[in-house]
């Protein structure tokens, strides 16, 4: 029997994440600035990007001792905006993969600019949101300072990973300096001058008055604000104030492939499909998708047996010529391009490849796909998938289904609500509920499919209005006779889908469901998830993190249940579930972005990473990104207050928004693990970093709390723990083993991702009025491996207010870690030299030819 060795499909609406933007002797090339395809027509917008890249451009290469600078900038603009001659036309740039993003806020909450980033410090952001009016209105420049700076400032949490100097949530904080209290603004630079000020307003007349203390907390008075002198000397931190064989693999590729043409992709898109082996051939020409026939007769293309032989480069020659049957160049087109097989000759199209202008997406199948195979998404910009032969893993499937239109245009996406599989027995059943959300609804296909008799198991599905759908609704092409599909009529009922599907085979079999949607209208952003890991390759005994972003349109959606598999090359596979909690591997709590870390290296080779995620009459939250520019609420100039118009507050009514339930499923991509030692690893992981210790005096007690770490890292669970205080918060960061030790002989380490708290009265330590005690925790595992030393908490045992002086006394013993931002930027900074600051900017249109074609290759 012939083993079906690859499969490539061609087409073109922009996909891929990730910047793509290059650093060349000091100049940054490649940015991405991409307008929203909502947005109305204004070429004022693109004349202010413009201006403020070039100022941008002057500001950091002053700022960073003429070191870095913005070299080359490309201004995506939607298709519907007028051309003009100087436009050039996309290459394998696109909206999902810009590093600034120009859109409205979803809804009314300021113009914030921000930089969405989830990885540690040092870790590069996703994008940054700018909206129109940030960028049309001239008179916010004296709440966020000037353009330029603000860009800088965003610009250093999108690449170098840099973290706020300010907060929002502790806006300040008590300062101890040779022996003198204070309390101080959260700044970068201590040395800004200004005053602390209170506005309250009635109406229009507002009136300011300094602020008082508060006797709890010895810090000012809640809605105090440091308003700075507008003239300052002092050089302020950018930061602060920027201003198949026997797997029968034809036949799950048929599945998949027919899935990704009647369902996934977009109506208007192009399509042509090629098969390959050692000779490629077109089996079908480029045709538009116009209407729901023609998606069928694509179907027909499909390969129903398999050839000899592996010629990748033959295969992407032939979806190019198919390609240019219609488009004079490549550019924008996509390629899908899936291969079970072994190719030694890959390496003669690299050069073309790369220079083609046409993004190529990879799908190794099985373990012996070729395995320089990414090679070509990582030249090109596009997406990376594996799948393993395990039927019940669904795992082609859900590669084609996450290839999906990165155009910024969402009401068209397809998104995927459900997949899942197990082996069913003999007259047994496989049941489920699949929730239908409110944001999504048209073109709602249920799939089943089966992988052993000829005929359709017994299916029966519920709609929430208790109609009922059974086998003889769903259709079953005549091409492939283990797939079941039915198409909902109109937009399907908002609710619980229940199904109850029966193996009535006369052996078991396994049985999958596959349900996909599109948004239900142009007004509403549909939920949608984003899964990857932080790393595409790994090198033993590197951890790794895996983050699902739960968001709806810009906001993130909290509350939801995440599960990620993680499945390697032999197909076992890892569940575990992903947390918004801020502790262990999630750097934030409550941005919708989930994160865990991954340890569980079974050997080497390709893993791919799926996510499952459930709400359950659970909240989106409003809530303010982080990394945003600061809001500054007024200058003093000559003496005067002149206070800003608040930043426009939204109540947590606002903020709260029901999202009711709702289902989805999105594959993560691939990645390759190397170096795991043959013949399995002992522990090599230590708990992680606690990072949220918080500490609190009351009746004598200290009572202490923190999240739980794991055995490795944020999984399992820790053996015991060590707790040290301190006077000196340096001795304790610095010389964890020498400070007061705290007896955690009762204390005993539950799960990780527990809230832990622990209380104790401080002995052999004297405690007088005016102490501030110091804390800090580490975890052990049962190999001995030790957690790093926590984030420090304090209490401060003091009632003397009155020493509290506002005074913008330096702070050496400073609390805030974030004094090293600085240092990082200039150490960043220091590595290159640059002569020449010219900043090119380019302006292209994001063209929707959706030209797909559909190469098919087999051996
Ligand atoms: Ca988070
Ligand atoms: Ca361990």
């Amino acid at each position: 029997m012939r083993v079906f060795k690859s499969l490539v499909l061609l087409f073109l609406v922009p996909v891929v994440r990730g910047s793509r933007v290059q650093l060349k002797n000091g100049g940054y090339e490649d940015i991405v600035i991409a307008i929203n395809p909502e947005l109305p027509e204004d070429h004022n917008i693109i004349r202010n990007i413009q201006d403020m890249v070039k100022e941008a451009s002057t500001y950091l290469f002053n700022a960073t001792k003429q070191r870095f600078f913005f070299k080359a900038v490309k201004i995506i603009i939607p298709l519907h905006w007028p051309p003009k001659p100087e436009y050039l036309s996309v290459k394998t740039e696109s909206y999902d993969k810009a590093d600034v993003i120009v859109a409205n806020p979803f809804l009314k909450y300021g113009d914030d600019p921000y930089t969405l980033q989830y990885g540690g410090c040092g870790e590069k952001g996703r994008y940054i949101h700018f909206t129109p009016n940030f960028l049309l209105n001239d008179t916010l420049h004296n709440i966020y300072g000037s353009r330029a700076k603000v860009f800088v400032h965003e610009w250093a949490h999108l690449r170098w990973g840099v973290f706020d100097e300010y907060n929002y949530d502790a806006p300040f904080y008590l300062s101890v300096n040779s022996g003198k209290k204070t309390v101080e603004a959260t700044s970068c630079s201590t040395d800004i001058t200004g005053k602390y000020i209170v506005q309250s307003c009635t109406g229009n007349s507002c009136t300011t008055r300094e602020c008082e203390y508060d006797q709890q907390t010895k810090l000012y008075e809640a809605g105090c604000k440091f308003v700075p002198e507008k003239p300052q000397n002092v050089p302020a931190s950018i930061m602060y104030m920027q201003s198949l064989s026997s797997y029968n693999r034809i036949n799950r590729l048929y599945q998949a492939a027919e899935i990704f043409l009647l369902q996934i992709i977009e109506m208007d898109s192009w399509v042509g499909i090629v098969t390959f082996h050692s000779t490629a051939q077109i089996t079908c020409n480029l045709k538009q998708i116009v209407t729901e026939n023609v998606r069928h007769d694509l179907t027909k293309c499909l390969p129903t047996s398999a050839g000899g032989g592996t010629n990748i480069c033959a295969g992407v020659y032939k979806g190019f010529e198919v390609i240019k049957q219609k488009y004079s160049n490549l550019d924008g087109s996509e390629i899908v391009l899936l291969t079970d097989g072994e190719d030694r000759g890959m390496n003669i199209c690299l050069t073309e490849v790369k220079n083609s202008g046409s993004i190529i997406h990879t799908i190794a199948l099985g373990p012996n796909a070729v395995r320089e195979l990414e090679q070509f998404s990582d030249m090109t910009g596009g997406l990376k998938f594996y799948a393993t032969d395990t039927v019940d893993s669904n795992g082609l499937i859900d590669t084609f289904s996450g290839i999906s239109s990165g155009s910024g245009n969402i009401s068209e996406r397809s998104i995927q609500l459900e997949s899942t599989a197990q082996s069913v027995a003999v007259k047994q059943w496989m049941n489920g509920t699949v929730t239908v959300d409110s944001t999504v609804g048209k073109d709602t296909f249920f799939v089943v499919t089966w992988d052993r008799s000829t005929s359709p198991p017994d299916i029966l599905l519920r709609d929430p209005k208790e109609k009922e759908y059974r086998t003889s609704n769903f259709t079953v092409s005549d091409l492939n006779l283990q797939t079941a599909r039915l198409k909902i009529a109109g937009t399907a009922e908002v609710g619980g889908w229940l199904h109850w599907i029966q193996n009535n085979h006369t052996e078991s079999q396994v049985i999958s469901m596959i349900v996909t949607s599109r948004p239900a209208s142009l007004a509403v952003p549909p939920v949608t998830v984003k899964a990857h890991m932080n790393k595409d390759t790994n090198n033993f005994s590197n951890p790794m993190v895996i983050y699902a972003e739960v968001s709806q349109g810009f906001l993130p959606v909290l509350g939801a249940t995440v599960m990620a598999t993680v499945e390697q090359e032999t197909g076992s596979a890892v569940e575990l579930r992903l947390l918004d909690d801020g502790s262990g591997a999630d750097i934030m709590k409550n941005d919708g972005i989930y994160s865990k870390y991954f340890t569980s290296f079974k050997g080497n080779g390709r893993y791919n990473l799926k996510v499952h995620i459930q709400g359950r009459n659970q909240t989106v939250r409003l809530g303010h990104r982080q990394s945003r520019a600061l809001y500054v609420p007024g200058y003093i100039e000559n003496g005067d207050i002149k206070m800003n118009a608040p930043r426009p507050e939204v109540s947590d009514d606002e903020i709260q928004a029901k999202l009711g339930s709702f289902n989805r499923v999105a594959s993560g991509g691939s990645f390759v693990v190397k170096n795991v030692p043959s013949g399995g690893t002992t522990d090599v992981f230590p708990p992680c970093k606690i990072v949220d210790l918080e500490a609190q005096y009351e009746e004598d007690k200290i009572h202490l709390s923190w999240t739980a770490p794991g055995n490795d890292l944020d999984e399992g669970q820790a053996e015991r723990y060590i707790i040290k205080m301190s006077e000196s918060l340096l001795d304790l960061r610095n010389t964890f083993e020498n400070a007061t030790s705290v007896n955690t002989s009762s204390l005993v380490p539950n799960p990780a991702g527990t809230k832990e708290s622990f209380q104790f009265r401080p002995e052999n330590f004297t405690i007088e009025n005016d102490t501030i005690i110091y804390f800090a925790i580490r975890a052990v595992d049962n190999a001995s491996l030790t957690s790093e030393v926590s984030s420090i908490a304090q209490v401060a045992l003091f009632v003397t207010s009155k020493e509290c002086s506002p005074a913008g006394a330096s702070n050496d013993d400073a609390i805030n870690e974030d004094i090293n931002v600085l240092t990082i930027v200039l150490i960043v900074a220091g590595c290159v030299a640059a002569l020449l600051i010219a900043v090119s900017i380019t302006v292209c249109i994001l063209h929707k030819k959706n030209r797909r074609g559909f190469d098919e290759i087999r051996m």
